[in-house]
């Protein structure tokens, strides 16, 4: 096929688009190009006709190859700058923030009672959350029809006996277990259950309990340990009561007030005009757990006490209901 006037050729690339520019260089310049063939067909004329053929040939395949080359530029260039007025960047614009998150208000209590045991020498216990009725109640001499089972009424499961832990404690019989007749002095911080649902009660809280076991433990041990702990949180003036109290656990047993954070002991209705406000339980290690943790009763003695984090936490942060500390909610949450 003869080659057609240049005039063509500029006419079809002026009105093509991106793709179209290369198809148009397919068919003209590719293998089976009708540019192509032409100048394979040179081979079949006389020489010195094929000489001026030649070369015409020659300059109307460079000069179609440049101006492809032009308009292809020409409509990337076009394609690049609708595409970045489009997407137009403002670099001038306040960038989008990223919300950042924190720890939640009852994670950051929690760290802050473990740093200030971890500071006095304590070491962290972590136990099942699963527990066996053995370590949760019978080891911390729970009769089994004791009212106090009723006390902390629990999440059973289905199978095998198995129960939600309903605090802490078994945590520390586990722990007495591996290190009897050895020294212990533990926390053991986590989430625990009860079936207590109401405007004051959820049926998951957060516990820290503490346990210490030596030689000649007193209950002397136990009021430093409570009231260092209570004057870090609190601040070193804080007024503190140590008052008589029951657990299975524990013989003798006291419970620590500070004095109402609130209203100075001037009386409010958080302290329910008492001026305290009841912080921890707290006792001497019954003889019976200790036997059940694998320690000798007359060679040793210990203390024991548990600090509910919701409680501690609402305290610390003047928090009126325990629901924010459980809901979720952002407008609360991002205040810490
Ligand atoms: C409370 C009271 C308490 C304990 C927890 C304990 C653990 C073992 C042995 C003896 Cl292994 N006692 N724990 C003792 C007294 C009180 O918690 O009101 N907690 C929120």
């Amino acid at each position: 096929m003869p080659a057609k006037p240049l005039q063509f050729y500029l006419d079809a690339i002026e009105q093509a688009d991106l793709p179209g520019v290369e198809a148009l260089r397919v068919a003209w310049l590719g293998r089976n190009g009708t540019l192509t063939d032409a100048l394979r067909q040179l081979a079949s004329l006389e020489p010195e006709h094929r000489r001026q053929v030649g070369q015409e040939l020659n300059r109307l395949k460079q000069a179609v190859e440049q101006h492809l080359a032009q308009r292809q530029q020409q409509l990337a260039a076009d394609a690049l700058r609708l595409r970045l007025a489009s997407e137009a960047v403002d670099l001038s614009l306040p960038g989008e923030p990223v919300a950042v998150g924190h720890p939640h208000p009852l994670a950051l209590i929690q760290d802050r009672l473990v740093s200030i045991f971890v500071a006095m020498g304590f070491a962290v216990a972590v136990g099942p959350e699963v527990e066996d009725d053995w370590h949760n109640f019978e080891a911390l001499n729970f009769p089994h029809d004791h009212p106090a089972r009723d006390m902390q009424d629990s999440f059973s499961l289905a199978a095998g006996g198995w129960l939600l832990r309903t605090h802490t404690s078994p945590v520390q019989i586990r722990a007495m277990q591996l290190s009897a007749p050895r020294p212990l002095r533990i926390i053991a911080p986590g989430r625990v259950y009860r079936r207590d649902d109401d405007a004051t009660h959820a049926t998951s809280f957060h516990q820290i309990e503490a346990l210490v076991i030596d030689q000649a433990v007193s209950m002397a041990h136990l009021k430093a340990t409570v009231a260092t702990f209570a004057r870090t949180l609190f601040g070193q003036d804080v007024p503190l009561r140590f008052r008589p109290s029951y657990f299975p656990f524990t013989e003798p047993s006291a419970e620590l007030d500070v004095g109402c954070l609130f209203c100075q002991q001037a009386g409010c209705a958080l302290c329910k005009m008492s001026g305290w406000l009841e912080v921890l339980g707290s006792g001497m290690v019954h003889p019976k757990v200790l036997t059940a943790g694998g320690y000798d009763p007359e060679q040793v003695s210990g203390f024991a006490f548990g600090v509910g984090i919701e409680r501690l936490a609402m305290l610390y942060y003047q928090i009126p209901d325990v629901r924010l500390l459980l809901e979720g909610d952002l407008r609360f949450l991002s205040q810490f």
